[in-house]
């Protein structure tokens, strides 16, 4: 069987992130031995190029996957166009409530949404109880161990009509991955990035529904919750979260 790798990267400004520093960049891939070097290269160079500002701290580490990569296939994606962060914002608490979280939930994540800014990982909040559920230590969850590879991505991409674009590839991974598994109702984002403003609402009803704008350009602020049933076990959800290897794979026979 051949071997992978999981690759990962941080990266913050002004201290490491859990003393406190700036969030600047993440990213995960998943290699074969003879691909880490390339892909510790292109982790790097998203780091020491972003737009949120030079990090001061970086760090990248591989380790060996161990167990099988699971295969899943890409949500479908459908772009809505907004034209300003008021219809975007209602577009999104219209999607996430078609995929069945609670209006209450919704509005109680809103009134609070300024909390869940400047994390680098996913806030996780209860349907059942209307609250935050991951750690009170504030880490927030990472969703780690995932990728697509290259040319199935750009095969998907040229029959969608869609850019090849890393940040839309690295978002429907993550998104697949989470909102695959039964514990996720749905999960609403929007980039850190001060020039992105497109921003998505996923869930395995609706599958990856764009919204063209959900913040103003220069706004740093970005978000990513994931609205979860709590009724089921957290710590194994947790654990599916940053352990469980993906590979997303696109099967041109499915057309959706
Ligand atoms: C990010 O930049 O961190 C998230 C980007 C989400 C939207 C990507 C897209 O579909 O355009
Ligand atoms: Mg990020
Ligand atoms: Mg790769
Ligand atoms: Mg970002």
């Amino acid at each position: 069987m051949e071997k992978f790798y999981s690759v990962r990267m941080r990266a913050s400004k002004e201290r490491a992130h859990e003393q406190g520093g700036k969030h600047i960049s993440g990213g995960e891939q998943i290699a074969a031995y003879e691909n880490v070097r390339e892909s510790i290269i292109a982790l790097l160079d998203k780091a020491l190029t972003h737009t949120r500002g030079k990090p001061d701290f970086l760090q990248i580490q591989f380790d060996l996957i161990d167990e099988p990569i699971r295969k899943l296939e890409p949500l479908p994606l459908a772009t809505n166009k907004v034209e300003t962060v008021e219809e975007g914002r209602l577009m999104a608490r219209n999607l996430l409530e078609k995929s069945g979280v609670p209006r209450a939930c919704i509005e109680k994540a809103f009134l609070q949404i300024t909390e869940f800014f400047g994390h680098r990982g996913a806030i996780l909040f209860d349907i059942q109880s209307n609250q935050r559920v991951d750690h009170p230590n504030e880490k927030s969850v990472r969703v780690s161990r995932m990728d697509w590879p290259t040319d199935n991505f750009a095969q998907w991409a040229d029959h969608h009509a869609v850019p090849r674009s890393k940040r839309i590839k690295e978002a429907l991974v993550l998104a697949t991955k989470v909102n695959r598994n039964r514990t996720t109702v749905a999960e609403l984002c929007w980039s850190d990035d001060p020039e992105y403003i497109t921003g998505y609402v996923a869930s395995k009803k609706l599958g990856y529904q764009r919204i063209t704008k959900l913040k103003e350009v220069g706004d740093e602020h970005g978000c990513r919750i994931f609205f979860i049933d709590g009724k089921r076990d957290l710590s194994s959800y947790i654990e599916y979260l940053e352990k469980q290897p993906i590979f997303i794979e696109w099967d041109p026979r499915l057309i959706d």
